[in-house]
C-alpha cells in the first residue's frame, strides 16, 4: 500500500551517506563503460598456475595500474538469480529476490525502477546501451531493460553471423571476443556521454569452448576438468578485455571514459553447496574434508575495479558488495543520490557501511563473518578463520545482534519494495518515470 513506501523512505533517509568530496563528480561528463566479468572470482587475480603462468595477465596489470582503484574486499551478494541479481543490484540499487530470479518475475517485467540508465539520462544527458551475445528474450532482458530505461539493447541479432567465429554461439551467447569486436561498431556511433555495459558469457560454467579458442595458453593440468576449463575461459576473457582496452586506447575513448569491471558471482566450487567444494579445495592446499564454510565465504570475493585517466589508483581494502556500486558510480558521475531508494552506500564515503549483507542473511564485517542457522549465529574471526566461542563474549554478542537487525531490515526493506512494487508510489523530485513503451529494440540494421 501507499503508506508502506513511507517506511522505505524513512529507511533510505536514515541510511543515506554523503559522498566523499574527493571523488564526487570525478567522472563528470565521462562515458561510463561497465564490463560484467561472468563468474569471475577475485582469487583469479594474480593467481599463478604450477608452471608459473598467470591466468589473467591483463586484468592483473589493471589491478595494479596507477589509474585503477581495485577493491580486494568486495563481495558478490547474489541469490539464486545469479547474473540477473547482479544486474538488478547494479542498475537499481535493490537486491534480487530471496529466491527465484528477478528478471523472470514481476520484479523485472512489471516493476517501476529508478535505475542507472534513466537517472544518468535525466541528470547528465547520457545515452545508454547493453551488449549481450544471446537473443533479446534470453532472461527477458528485452523487457527488463526497457523498464530500466535503456535506449539500446544490442542482442545477438546485431552481430555478424557470416563470420565463422560467431557460429560458436551456444547456450549463453557469442564468444566474448566477438561481443567486444562486433559491439564497438555500435559503440562508436553512440552519442556521448554514454553509459554502456558489456555482459560477457564465455567464462560461464559449461560454455562450449574449444582448444582453438585457447590460443597459446597451456592446459592447466589440474586433475579436475572443471578447474581446467575455468582457468582456460578466464584466460580467454582476460584476452577479450585486453583487446577491448586496446580498442579504447587506439580510438582515444579511454581518455574520456570511466571503465568499471566487476565479477558477478562465484564460478568455481564456491556456491553454498558442499558438492562444489572439491575443486576449490585442492587449489588452496585443502581437501574437501578440511574445507570449511568460512573458506567458501572467502571465495565470495569478486573483482571491482574502476579505471579512469586522472584517478589515483591503488588497492582499496574497504569492505563492500554489489549493492554499493550504484551510489558509488552515481557520486563519481556527480549525481546526488539522497532522493533515490538504494540499499547500498558509496564505497568512498567516510560513512560507508562495511556491513556486507549476503542474500541468505549471512554477513561479513571487516573483522567477523557471521552465519545464521535458525536462531543461533556462528561467528568466525576473519583473522584466524576460527569460530569464536560466544559464551563468554557478551560484548561481541551485542554487536552481532545489532548487525543481524540491520541486515534483516536492509533485506526486508528491499524485498518490500520489490515484492509490492512500491516505487510506483514514489517519484524522486525532478525525476520523470520511465515509460517502457518509449523504447524499441528492433534490429534496424539487418
Ligand atoms: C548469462 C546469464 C545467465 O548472461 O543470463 O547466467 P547465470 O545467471 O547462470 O550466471
Ligand atoms: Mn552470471
Amino acid at each position: 500500500t501507499e503508506t508502506e513506501i513511507d517506511d522505505v523512505l524513512a529507511y533510505n533517509k536514515k541510511n543515506y551517506v554523503a559522498p566523499n568530496p574527493v571523488y564526487f563528480g570525478k567522472a563528470n561528463g565521462k562515458n561510463i563503460i561497465i564490463i560484467h566479468l561472468e563468474s569471475f572470482e577475485q582469487f583469479l587475480i594474480n593467481f599463478k598456475l604450477p608452471n608459473g603462468e598467470e591466468v589473467t595477465p591483463f586484468l592483473n596489470s589493471l589491478y595494479g595500474d596507477k589509474n585503477t582503484i581495485s577493491f580486494d574486499n568486495f563481495y558478490h551478494e547474489v541469490g539464486t538469480g545469479r547474473t540477473s541479481d547482479a544486474e538488478t543490484m547494479l542498475e537499481s540499487g535493490l537486491f534480487g529476490l530471496p529466491s527465484g530470479t528477478s528478471f523472470f518475475t514481476k520484479l523485472g517485467t512489471e516493476n517501476t525502477f529508478q535505475g542507472a540508465p534513466a537517472i544518468l539520462a535525466q541528470k547528465k544527458g547520457y545515452t545508454s546501451a547493453v551488449f549481450h551475445g544471446n537473443t533479446g528474450g534470453f532472461w527477458s532482458r528485452n523487457i527488463v531493460y526497457k523498464n530500466l530505461g535503456y535506449n539500446y539493447f544490442f542482442d545477438q541479432s546485431y552481430y555478424d553471423h557470416e563470420n565463422p567465429d560467431t557460429q560458436s554461439l551456444n547456450t549463453y551467447g557469442i564468444k566474448d571476443k566477438i561481443l567486444f569486436s562486433e559491439g564497438v561498431k555500435y559503440l562508436e556511433q553512440m552519442q556521448q556521454p554514454f553509459y554502456v555495459k558489456f555482459l560477457t558469457v564465455t567464462n560461464h560454467e559449461s560454455y562450449q569452448f574449444s582448444d582453438e579458442d585457447n590460443g597459446d595458453f597451456q592446459s592447466t593440468d589440474n586433475p579436475d576438468s572443471k578447474v581446467n576449463q575455468y582457468f582456460k575461459t578466464a584466460h580467454y576473457l582476460d584476452k577479450s578485455v585486453e583487446e577491448f582496452f586496446n580498442y579504447l586506447k587506439a580510438t582515444g575513448l579511454d581518455k574520456n571514459s570511466m571503465i568499471v569491471l566487476y565479477g558477478d558471482h562465484y564460478g568455481l566450487g564456491n556456491g553454498q553447496d558442499s558438492k562444489d567444494r572439491k575443486p576449490a579445495s585442492v587449489l588452496f592446499g585443502k581437501t574437501p574434508e578440511t574445507w570449511t564454510k568460512f573458506d567458501t565465504t572467502q571465495m565470495q570475493r569478486v573483482p571491482f575495479m574502476i579505471h579512469m585517466d586522472g584517478l589515483k589508483g591503488g588497492i582499496n581494502h574497504t569492505y563492500g558488495g554489489e549493492i554499493d556500486v550504484l551510489p558509488t558510480l552515481l557520486h563519481l558521475a556527480g549525481i546526488n543520490t539522497d532522493q533515490y531508494v538504494q540499499m547500498g552506500t558509496d564505497l568512498f564515503s567516510k560513512q560507508h557501511s562495511q556491513l556486507v549483507a549476503f542474500r541468505n542473511k549471512d554477513f561479513v564485517t571487516p573483522n567477523y563473518t557471521v552465519y545464521r542457522d535458525g536462531d543461533t549465529a556462528q561467528v568466525y574471526s576473519n583473522k584466524t578463520g576460527e569460530e569464536i566461542d560466544m559464551r563468554d563474549n557478551p560484548e561481541l554478542l551485542t554487536k552481532v545482534d545489532n548487525w543481524e537487525k540491520r541486515v534483516d531490515l536492509k533485506l526486508k526493506t528491499s524485498d518490500n519494495v520489490n515484492n509490492k512494487n512500491l516505487l510506483r508510489f514514489y517519484t524522486p523530485l525532478g525525476f520523470i518515470p520511465v515509460n517502457p513503451t518509449n523504447y524499441s529494440y528492433q534490429n534496424q540494421v539487418q
